[in-house]
């Protein structure tokens, strides 16, 4: 297997990328970069080496489906191919539209986005989604005088990210610690959060906190939107499968020796949020009720899902 993808598969495995839009296009590409350079001479086994570079790739995290999707994308009509460099030309071309379409999804939610959101409103979002981020930034280029709340986002602090990212905009941005978004919700009037997948049933995995905020902004009657591209869609939980909550390592919570090795940790890093505390989610097919996840799903991927 090539250099590049088992370093991709590391660089996302440790969150040098991170963002569930950016993992998926980091291994799509990685794919389409192993197929351009492939070297051997037989179509078996080119997809037998595409198949061990998808496994490595899709296992370096599992709760983000955008990963697993945008992959597999890249492994679309393969089995058609009837000579080696018609499937490396196949699989790389693949590559090049999935980044390019999952990119363009972005800027299409954050347009539509932007369109809930009014001048005078608080915003909270949390962790660093780049989609909803492309949101709250649309909306202060469309000259709407926003305020936001950003949450630190622990163990990670990927909040810090965002902060900056909206600071270098110019847009009015406080940063608090994740236990203060029950006594901030009463200034807010909406939440943009962003996804790592949805279920078929309409439920969002995303960073872990997301659902106590969902919860809060529930009680508080605040609107809570999602911002998620279709392909974090999850289509095996259609079937019923179960989405993965990742655990990492202890030393992301608290330093070594900060306390006693008898104390055992638990550091899921993502929550699922019940379709119940979503109102919206904003999508790159327009803003839909998350009870329609399941038909904008069998809409794209056609009813051949079913067939064995
Ligand atoms: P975009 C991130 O996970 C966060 O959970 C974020 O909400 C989600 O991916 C989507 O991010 P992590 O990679 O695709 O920080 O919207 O663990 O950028």
């Amino acid at each position: 297997m090539a250099d590049n993808v088992r370093k991709t598969a590391e660089s996302i495995k440790d969150m040098t990328i991170r963002g569930a839009g950016k993992i998926a296009r980091a291994g799509a590409s990685a794919m389409g970069d192993f197929a351009k350079n492939y070297k051997g001479n037989s179509l078996e086994d080119f997809k037998a080496e595409l198949r061990k570079c998808s496994d490595v790739l899709t296992s370096s995290r599992p709760t983000a489906v955008s990963l697993w999707n945008g992959v597999n994308a890249t492994m679309r009509g393969l089995s058609s191919a009837e000579t080696l460099e018609e499937a490396k030309e196949l699989v790389s071309s693949n590559a090049n539209e999935f980044v390019k379409i999952s990119a363009m999804a972005v800027q299409t939610i954050s347009k539509m986005g932007a369109n809930r959101i009014k001048s005078g409103d608080t915003i909270l979002t949390h962790c660093n989604s780049k989609a909803a981020i492309g949101v709250i930034k649309e909306a202060h280029r469309q000259g709407k005088d926003i305020k936001v709340y950003a949450t630190e986002s622990r163990p990670w602090r990927q909040g810090i990210l965002t902060v900056n990212e909206l600071a270098e905009e110019g847009i009015d941005t406080t940063l608090i610690i994740d236990s203060s978004v029950r006594t901030v919700m009463k200034d807010v009037d909406k939440v943009f959060v962003g996804a790592d997948t949805i279920t078929s049933h309409g439920a969002l995995l995303n960073k872990i906190g997301t659902s106590q905020i969902a919860l809060i902004a529930h009680e508080a009657r605040v609107q809570f939107y999602v911002c998620s591209e279709t392909y974090k869609f999850s289509s095996a939980t259609i079937f019923g499968d179960m989405v993965t909550i990742e655990e990492r390592d202890t030393d992301e919570v608290v330093k070594k020796g900060e306390i006693p090795d008898t104390v055992k940790i638990f550091n899921p890093v993502f929550d699922s949020t019940p379709a119940a505390y979503i109102d919206a989610i904003i999508t790159d097919v327009g803003v839909i009720h998350p009870g329609s996840v399941y038909d904008v799903m069998i809409r794209q991927l056609g009813n051949n899902i079913f067939e064995e």
